[in-house]
């Protein structure tokens, strides 16, 4: 890949254009396992699009290089969980990220190999670190979308299967208006 002069990174709208850069998105209809209540995500509108990711690709998947993006997770829920990301660990398990809050309101949750769990909010300028071999999931807990921005080692890869199979340990669902971290009862995430 060659690529070739600054691309643009908009603040706060969170948008990245120019050489280099894509989007991508991930709507409902493809969702299919991750939030607990399936029939109430079969009740929406299949199009409505749950995060979408702006992506610079300025190198190949190579050792020593660095990817970047910027995720915007859309307000919303299914049932009472709160839109979120799938979450990953990452293939190279030692490899570890940056993420920081630029726009809205969230969670970051985190989770060891052990599977133990914790989170930390996610606001503007909030920075996070996300060591290796932890599992990491964007949850949108407020009303505007929530704009992440990520930098991450370009061969790390990403192992969706291992949340796939036995899904994160907790999840976050809204009670009583506020958002509440509860035991996930069922898994395994089957999207
Ligand atoms: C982020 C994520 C992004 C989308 O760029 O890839 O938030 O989440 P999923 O990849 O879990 O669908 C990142 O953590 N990259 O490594
Ligand atoms: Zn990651």
């Amino acid at each position: 890949m060659d690529v070739h002069g600054p691309a643009l990174f908009h603040t706060p709208s969170g948008i990245l254009e120019g050489v280099g850069t894509s989007r991508s998105k991930r709507c409902i209809s493809e969702l299919q396992g991750l939030f607990v209540d399936e029939a109430a995500r079969q009740a929406l509108d299949p199009a409505q699009v749950v995060y979408e990711v702006y992506m610079h690709n300025a190198c190949e998947e190579v050792e020593g290089g660095l990817f970047f993006g910027v995720s915007h997770v859309y307000p919303g829920k299914v049932g009472a969980e709160y839109f979120m990301t799938k979450g990953h660990f990452h293939a190279k398990k030692g490899h570890g990220e940056y993420y920081w809050g630029i726009d809205g309101a969230g969670l970051l949750v985190l989770m060891n190999e052990q599977r133990a769990s914790w989170t930390e909010p996610i606001f503007p300028g909030s920075l996070h670190y996300i060591p290796g071999c932890v599992a990491h999931r964007l949850v949108n807990t407020g009303a505007r979308i929530l704009k992440v921005g990520a930098c991450w080692p370009a061969d790390a890869g990403h192992d969706y299967a291992s949340i796939q199979q036995a899904g994160f340990s907790v999840r976050v669902i809204e009670r009583d208006g506020r958002a509440e971290l509860v035991q996930a009862v069922r898994p395994p995430d089957h999207c």
